[in-house]
């Protein structure tokens, strides 16, 4: 980029009269001018993703041009601040974890130097948009185009015509720049032609509880896989003509999760068109494909029915029956028992359905999870079968994320403690922070650390302030849960132990406890009652608390409305204690929690996904650890547990979970708080009995968060360990992770040839 070029029109830019909307289009518009994509490499990596949770782009865009100080200061003198842009509406195309770890690992893709291009939607309506009405959770559509997307370029010519049995829909490309050492591009394509086709592009997860619902799912899943398919062969077209020996030499495709696998079948029908035999596509096929993972929850493993398949994509069944049956001769030759023929089979006569897991991990080169418990667990249990012919297949990436926007962006106060020390270089190397270890038992460090915590609490409070009406003071401890609102998760936990905490400080049965904050942030499914549920339970009690003049200066709630990428930016800078407390077993990794440890928050959780890396890295010391291991969560599941007998015998928390159902708190005669309290006793929709086990942990978790304040107290020591997290949280940059891929999965190096260089 000519960044005096830039800062020259900059500075020419008119701004009277414009609004803030107006002037970030120019702003933005200005500097796509200086986008220069890179060309192709050698050998690239598509990413294919339901979902790219990219959040504010503006902000993280300047950055990486190395140019938002400038403009920073520009803006300044024209009397515009910088912050007003914060205001935008960012593109929330996805739900959560899985389409933030897309977004990090694009931001890193071209940080590093690696060709990693991104395929997904352009979604008209990203995730909604989160409101309280009396406590309970309201979706508005998120318009996230209405202020214009300037950071996208429509390539109408480079449109594609996807085919349904029932409709032909073109899918028009977005490309947005990735900028690093390399500009990458993000590839989001539009579905147009008709209304229905709109339909296909309209919304992020469509409700499929209904058919109706399921084929719109399929559609959309189908028309990522096929548009992105469709331009991989093109552009190798362009260069190699009909020749496809080099294809699988010069493409890798990464699935992330199940989604995008429609791909797979995609790519033989594609080939087969241009000749290739069936065999030698799939050939190719399984030199090309890798997939990815994320969970392991039963009712999120993808199964398509083959009636609904074959009313809209016949020519994708065919081939998939027929890769099923490549499969079951392949299999028994290679030795494979009944048993495991049953378990590893692309399609299930009894059921009729297909599965999507079982076609990734067939064709698949690689196949990985996201840390490595998970990885041990899918080896061992959802993939058991495959894993014991081909260990080689399965391997671990664990997770990382982009420390440039959720440090560098989120925390410059921390930064500059940093660089007075060691000196900048770290911000390019991560790695390097490492070299920050010898500073952490400095005092002026200590102090200067604990002040600049306070300083981001202050920021965050008074932003919480101003927009969610709720004072919370300063100098409190802060613990914050945010994240997707799911059982698994179990924010109904931290519920029972806040109201605890709430009880005893009242009655006096704590000794000196540090004033502190909990803070929740969480959208639940719409369709997903019991974790409503949940959320109304926990404002009822928030309610309750913050009402309380005999304890409301020592303990305070706030859930945070419309938890999304640019609030999780404030509130990771800003926490003491960050709460990852799954199920242990179930969480596959947990990236928050990567972005709590990069800024300073202790861990306060179970040994749960990359929570276990965490601990390892900073040390148990720096962590509070607390819970059921996963070999006895499973030896539960197998020898029985009786949480109702639990209760009985633990009256001080009889007394906390009975507030679902004796009138402490009103649900408003929805009875969604007796819901939750029969699914901890009784059990309900196909579970048993407290499903999660919180009763197993409660008190544990209890006794840890006692434990926490009471080392708080210890102003210096704590923010110690806190410094601990921070200077071990290099492992957990997402650009260690996709160089990871790119050495053991991908195939691909960071050095340019001469060919890739900038046109
Ligand atoms: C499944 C079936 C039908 C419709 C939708 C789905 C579905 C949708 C979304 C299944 C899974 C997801 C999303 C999963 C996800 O976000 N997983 C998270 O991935 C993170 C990145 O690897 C991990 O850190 C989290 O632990 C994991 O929960």
């Amino acid at each position: 980029m000519d960044k005096k070029q830039f800062l020259q029109e900059l500075n020419e830019l008119d701004v009277a009269g414009k609004s803030v909307a107006r002037l970030y289009c120019d702003i933005s518009a200005l500097a796509m001018k200086y986008v220069d994509f890179n060309k192709r490499a050698n050998r690239c990596v598509h990413y294919l993703s339901i979902e790219f949770l990219i959040g504010r782009v503006f902000f993280n865009n300047l950055l990486e041009l190395g140019v938002l100080d400038e403009v920073n200061a520009v803006l300044k003198k024209k009397g515009v601040d910088i912050a007003l842009f914060e205001e935008i509406e960012d593109a929330a195309l996805g739900n959560g974890g899985l389409g933030r770890l897309a977004a990090c690992y694009m931001d890193s893709g071209a940080a590093v130097g690696l060709p990693l291009y991104g395929y997904g939607i352009r979604y008209k309506y990203g995730l909604f948009r989160q409101t309280f009405e009396n406590g309970f959770q309201k979706e508005v559509p998120d318009d996230w185009q209405k202020f214009g997307d300037p950071w996208s370029v429509r390539k109408e010519n480079e449109s594609q015509i996807i085919h349904f049995a029932d409709m032909d829909v073109t899918a028009v490309p977005y490309d947005m720049p990735l900028i690093g050492k390399r500009i990458n591009g993000l590839r989001l394509y539009q579905a147009e032609g008709s209304e229905a086709a709109e339909k296909i592009s309209g919304v992020l997860y469509p409700d499929d509880s209904s058919e109706e619902g399921k084929l719109l799912r399929i559609r959309q899943e189908y028309f990522l896989s096929a548009a992105a398919v469709g331009d991989i062969v093109r552009e190798y077209e362009s260069r190699h003509g009909n020749d496809f020996h080099y294809f699988a030499r010069e493409n890798c495709i990464q699935l992330n999760d199940t989604h995008p696998v429609f791909a797979i079948p995609e790519l033989i029908r594609v080939l087969k068109t241009k000749g290739l035999s069936y065999r030698k596509a799939l050939n190719i096929a399984q030199k090309v494909f890798n997939y990815t993972n994320h969970t392991i929850l039963p009712e999120a493993l993808e199964c398509w029915d083959k009636k609904l398949l074959v009313k809209i994509l016949p020519d994708i069944v065919s081939i998939l029956q027929k890769m099923d049956q490549t499969q079951s001769r392949k299999h028994r030759k290679e030795g494979y028992s009944e048993e495991e023929i049953v378990q590893t089979h692309i399609y299930d006569k009894g059921s009729r359905r297909f599965s999507m897991a079982n076609t990734a991990v067939f064709v698949s080169e690689k196949v990985n999870g996201v840390a490595e418990i998970h990885s041990e667990i899918i080896k061992r249990d959802l993939f058991a079968a495959e894993y014991a012919h081909h260990p080689d297949k399965f391997t671990n990436v664990t997770n990382g994320v982009a420390q440039r926007r959720w440090l560098e962006l989120a925390d410059p106060e921390l930064c500059r403690i940093i660089d007075e020390k060691i000196g900048p270089h770290w911000r390019e190397h991560f790695e390097e922070l490492a070299s920050f270890a010898p500073y952490i038992t400095d005092p002026d460090v200590l102090d200067g650390f604990a002040a600049a915590k306070e300083e981001k609490k202050d920021q965050l409070f008074a932003y919480i302030g101003k927009t969610e009406g709720v004072e919370l003071g300063c100098g409190k401890l802060l613990y914050a849960q945010v994240k997707r609102l799911h059982e698994y998760k179990r924010q109904l936990m931290t519920a029972f132990v806040l109201l605890r905490l709430y009880f005893d400080l009242k009655e006096h049965k704590i000794d000196g406890f540090a004033p502190s904050v909990f803070l929740f942030g969480a959208k639940s499914a719409p369709g997903y009652a019991r974790a409503k549920g949940i959320i109304k339970y926990l404002n009822e009690i928030i309610k309750k608390i913050n009402a309380d003049e005999d304890t409301k200066a020592s303990l305070l709630g706030v859930f945070v409305t419309e938890y999304n990428v640019s609030y999780a930016e404030k509130i990771v800078a800003a926490t003491d204690v960050s709460l990852q407390v799954s199920t242990a077993g179930l969480e596959a990794s947990g990236t928050g929690n990567m972005k709590f440890m990069m800024n300073g928050a202790v861990t306060l959780g179970t040994m749960d996904g990359a929570n276990i890396e965490i601990v390892e890295k900073a040390g148990e010391e720096s962590n509070y650890i607390f819970g059921a291991r996963v070999e006895e969560i499973e030896r539960l599941r197998k020898d029985g547990y009786d949480p109702v007998a639990w209760l009985r015998e633990h009256p001080e928390w009889m007394r906390v979970v009975s507030t679902l159902i004796d009138g402490t708190f009103s649900d408003d005669g929805t009875g969604i708080f007796r819901e939750l309290y029969d699914s901890l006793t009784v059990g309900a929709s196909w579970h048993r009995p407290d499903h999660y086990f919180i009763f197993r942990d409660v008190d544990e978790y209890y006794r840890a968060v006692l434990k926490v304040n009471k080392d708080y107290q210890e102003r210096e020591k704590f923010a110690g360990k806190q410094l601990a997290n921070v200077v071990n949280s290099y492992y957990f940059s997402s650009d260690r992770s996709v160089k990871d891929y790119a050495e053991r999965i991908w195939h691909i190096s960071v050095k340019k040839t001469k060919v890739e260089e900038k046109s």
